[in-house]
């Protein structure tokens, strides 16, 4: 993920980003029982991938549309079998009739904890495969692409600029409030940050009467991409939607003054819709020990 979405940290939690390896999700078969899962990757020389790659995920089910079930693996390269991140991961789906292997042609995804889903996004009652893995940075990011593999022909329709979700970019205002407008949305948005008040004038971005102290008129306040995302049937068609969440920050990485929540749905053409979006304010803000200590209260 890129440099820019990364604001100063001053204290931080890795919360959940590296811990006990994830528990299977989705409603799709597990074939044989993970025993390829953590090992080398036996087709990668037959497909065109390094020596070192290996099986992140695999799950089965019909992704081709020929009613013969498939299986799907998430592979990626790692130095070492026990590492627990993996770069350059892609999608290998070896067709269930034809036993023949085709992938995707995702260039640099890597993290932490990669996870395959297979559901249908597209609404033609094909499963298409979900991938989420954390990018194990300080923003809480995680990077999800969603691939198809109609007719054996991969095609990427969720990737980086669609993580981005919604894009809010902001400044801080007069009043404690945060101005700004986000990409889908008619109307400019205005939070009011007014409950982290007292870190903010610690933090001298605002004196106690609301005004903004000289030189921090440019601050910018922004959404990062989604820190979580999931696949649920909202309307229980049997097609899925995609609900997530991502956080607009502030002075610096740990300062959230809004979460954006947003549901998207498929539209085709690789287009992706809001059904909904709504963000918090915030009215209660526990700034925490560190800053506490910070502005000596
Ligand atoms: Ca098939
Ligand atoms: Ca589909």
């Amino acid at each position: 993920m890129k440099n820019k979405w990364m604001k100063p940290v001053t204290f931080l939690l890795l919360a959940g980003v590296v811990g006990a390896a994830g528990l299977t999700v989705g409603n799709t078969k597990v074939a044989h029982a993970d025993s390829e899962k953590g090992k080398l990757f036996a087709a990668a020389a037959q497909v065109g991938l390094e020596k070192n790659t290996y099986v992140i995920d695999k799950k089965s089910a019909d992704v081709n549309g020929d009613q013969v079930e498939d299986i799907v693996y998430l592979v990626g390269e790692k130095e070492k079998a026990e590492d627990i991140y993996a770069s350059h991961m892609n999608l290998v789906v070896q067709d269930g009739k034809s036993k023949a292997y085709v992938k995707t042609n995702i260039k640099d995804l890597g993290g932490y904890e990669g996870e395959l889903t297979l559901v249908d996004f597209t609404g033609d009652k094909v499963a298409d495969a979900f991938v989420k893995t954390a990018t194990g940075g300080s923003g809480g990011i995680y990077n999800h692409v969603i691939a198809t593999f109609e007719n054996n022909k991969p095609a990427v329709i969720f990737g980086e600029e669609e993580n981005e979700g919604i894009r809010y970019e902001g400044k801080f205002v007069d009043g404690f409030k945060v101005e700004g407008k986000g990409s889908k949305l008619e109307k400019p948005l205005t939070i009011d940050v007014s409950a982290n008040k007292d870190v903010y004038v610690a933090a001298k971005l605002y004196d106690q009467a609301g005004k903004i102290q000289k030189g921090n008129e440019e601050t910018t306040v922004y959404s990062y991409p989604f820190g979580a995302l999931a696949p649920i049937d909202m309307d229980g068609n049997g097609t899925f939607e995609l609900v997530g969440e991502q956080r607009i920050v502030g002075i610096n990485n740990t300062d959230t003054v809004s979460h954006i929540n947003s549901v998207w749905g498929y539209q085709g053409e690789g287009k992706w819709n809001p059904w909904e979006v709504e963000y918090s304010t915030f009215l209660v803000k526990h700034p925490g020990e560190a800053i506490n200590t910070m502005i000596q209260k």
